[in-house]
């Protein structure tokens, strides 16, 4: 994972030094600022459920709205099914199904056409059924504010049919670490790790986009690691996270594009341990049974405003189903997930 993120710097760092000795790729770029920035994040719109895929032109405002909803159910242990019975042979709870729906409100604004800054907030509502050694079934819920993201966004290079950017930024600690919630062995018992709205820690992270467009095609590769320096409050850190997504988009006209994208994840383990929660109680107590490894394959659709009041308005969805997982320990099976949302551009357009 460090080995992708130094790859992914050095890359990075190349770039620089080959676009600042190709001058004559100026006129090129100024070209691009009008084609593809200047309302126009539109024309080379990736999927919905990547965030921070472009860049704005200087001036212009940009407001979204998503909403995401992602379903697990059933364990797995390793790469491989496990059965509930198996599980409550070890530990008295299992998690049965897990459903997670957030909402998640974000600003870009363009100081220059070289440099955007990114604020994201999100609300998010964690439902868990879980059964008991014993037969009986209970369910807890969690819901609020998770952590806020702040990003800068920097031009690196561009040519007539591509462009690229380096994403710099941090979490902050927002969320709650200290959800509860009523259960049948206690009237206030603290939630699992995955059931927790944050992370607890300033997790800095940096990430690389770049996007292009050829005739009717759309394509773009995303890659981001966030760090966890320190553990939290709570004596635990959630693992760093390595993600890479490339996508693949047929534009039928200027207004519609249809996508395909596959991601991979790699999420590592929870250090140190939160020291009320019992590990022996159930599996998502346990941080040996954190850390995880997935690939995603999504299909989505963008409907986009290129001219009138509502010029650079987008609307999309994707949805999205995990592929292949590869859990330390025993962790819940991945299934299902969608995005939906919408954007609005206002401010300069020249
Ligand atoms: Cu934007």
């Amino acid at each position: 994972m460090l080995h992708s993120f130094r790859t992914t710097l050095l890359f990075v760092l190349l770039s620089i030094q080959v676009s600042s000795q190709d001058d004559h790729t100026m006129h090129h770029q100024d070209k691009l600022d009008n084609d593809m920035q200047h309302d126009s994040h539109l024309i080379t719109s990736g999927p919905i459920g990547v965030m921070g895929d472009h860049m704005h032109h200087k001036g212009t405002f940009m407001f979204s709205y998503r909403y995401m909803k992602m379903n697990m159910s059933g364990m797995y242990a390793n790469s491989s099914i496990v059965g509930e019975s198996e599980v409550l042979t070890d530990f008295v709870i299992v998690p049965s199904t897990m459903s997670m729906s957030m909402h998640m409100l974000g600003g870009m604004y363009a100081v220059s056409n070289d440099v955007t800054i990114m604020a994201m907030a999100n609300y998010s509502t964690n439902d868990m059924s879980l059964k008991m050694r014993s037969g009986t079934e209970f369910e807890t819920e969690s819901n609020g504010f998770g952590d806020l993201k702040l990003a800068i966004l920097a031009k690196l290079f561009a040519k007539d049919n591509y462009t690229s950017h380096l994403t710099i930024g941090t979490s902050i600690p927002t969320g709650n670490l200290e959800k509860r919630d009523q259960t049948p062995m206690s009237e206030n018992a603290l939630l699992a790790y995955p059931m927790q709205l944050g992370s607890g820690t300033w997790d800095p992270f940096v990430g690389f986009t770049i996007a292009g467009i050829e005739s009717s095609l759309i394509w773009g590769v995303q890659s981001q690691f966030q760090y966890r320096i320190s553990k939290n409050d709570m004596e635990y850190a959630l693992g760093n996270q390595f993600i890479m997504t490339s996508w693949l988009g047929y534009k039928t006209s200027e207004h519609l594009n249809f996508t395909l994208r596959a991601s991979f994840e790699d999420h590592g383990s929870i250090s140190g341990s939160n020291p009320e929660m019992n590990p022996m109680m159930m599996p998502l107590f346990n941080t040996e049974n954190s850390g995880q490894r997935r690939v995603n394959l999504y299909a989505g659709t963008n409907w986009l405003i290129n001219d009138g009041p509502f010029k650079g308005t987008r609307i999309g969805i994707e949805g999205g189903q995990t592929v292949y997982q590869n859990v330390d320990g025993i962790q819940m099976n991945q299934g299902f997930q969608f995005t939906t949302g919408i954007q609005f551009v206002f401010g300069s357009s020249h």
